[in-house]
């Protein structure tokens, strides 16, 4: 895990740490952020001495706000990658597939393509300041795979329906209603509460969590294939001017304009 510029990983007595560490960008993710949160969850799911992998963001303000807007303005892509590809798909299959539990601590605002991160964890643990939602319709992207249907499994349709058509805010306690999360506590507790959760589960059966893990992933696994379409159709409308005058006004901070579009 050398030459890291984006993350950084850590392991404290079984538990491996990754941090998202692009606070001035409220942890925005780049291709090579994306590259290098493969490169860690792999790691971690090398390692007999890792049984349980926390992500989270560096600072109070952000656990993750989606792709890197102003990244994507200045270069209408998201910046060099080790392969070329933008592998984003790939890291919402290897934190379903790592066969070892996932915790986010979700430390400020989870906000697109970063909710749908959050989403895609075993487990959420929230500080009380945290801020939920998805902004796609309102930048010019979407995650109609995990990001739509997955979470449609976890918190019912009405609401999954509400959060990407109408673009809101949820704090913390309204997720934690609608079961969006696991538990929610006190910024400063929020470590020692995952490294709690972590303790317990690194007590039990490695095998057992890990057929259970992959048994509660078999249920949902055609959504996989369900996003590998609509990533396609993403790719389709990023070239659009639809989806340029959603990052413009990300950009110059003012109201986007969709009205030509109907
Ligand atoms: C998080 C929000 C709500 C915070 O608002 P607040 O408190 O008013 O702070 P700001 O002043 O807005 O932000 C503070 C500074 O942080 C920068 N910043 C925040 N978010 C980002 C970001 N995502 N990228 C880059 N910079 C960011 C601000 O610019 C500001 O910096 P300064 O002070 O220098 O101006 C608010 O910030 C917010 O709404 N952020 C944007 C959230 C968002 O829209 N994210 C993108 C959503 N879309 C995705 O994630 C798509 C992912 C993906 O799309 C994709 C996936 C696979 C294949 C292709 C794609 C694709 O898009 O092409």
């Amino acid at each position: 895990m050398n030459d890291l510029q984006d993350i950084t990983y850590d392991v404290d007595n079984g538990l491996a740490w990754i941090v998202i560490n692009r606070p001035d960008r409220y942890n925005a993710f780049r291709g090579r952020t994306i590259d290098e949160l493969i490169r860690a969850f792999k790691a971690a799911w090398a390692d007999p001495a890792v049984g349980v992998v926390a992500l989270t963001g560096a600072g109070e303000k952000a656990f993750c706000t989606g792709g890197d807007q102003k990244q994507r303005g200045e270069t209408g892509d998201y910046g060099p990658t080790e392969t070329g590809l933008f592998e984003v798909e790939a890291l919402h299959r290897l934190v379903r597939d790592i066969p070892k539990p996932v915790i986010a601590a979700v430390n400020g605002y989870a906000i697109g393509g970063g909710h749908v991160l959050h989403v895609t964890c075993d487990i959420t643990i929230a500080a009380d300041h945290a801020k939920f939602g998805q902004t796609g319709p309102k930048v010019g992207s979407f995650d109609a795979g995990f990001g739509s249907a997955y979470l449609a499994r976890i918190i019912g349709q009405k609401r999954a329906r509400e959060i990407w058509m109408f673009c809101r805010q949820y704090d913390a306690e309204t997720a934690e209603r609608w079961g969006l999360v696991n538990a929610v506590v006190p910024m400063p507790e929020l470590r020692a509460t995952v490294r709690s959760w972590a303790d317990d589960a690194l007590a039990l059966s490695p095998t057992a969590l890990k057929v259970l893990k992959h048994s509660f992933n078999a249920e949902t696994e055609h959504i996989a294939g369900v996003g590998s379409m609509a990533f396609d159709s993403l790719e389709l409308f990023v070239e659009t001017e639809e989806a340029a005058e959603g990052i413009a006004a990300f950009n110059e901070k003012r109201p986007p304009d969709f009205q030509r579009f109907r």
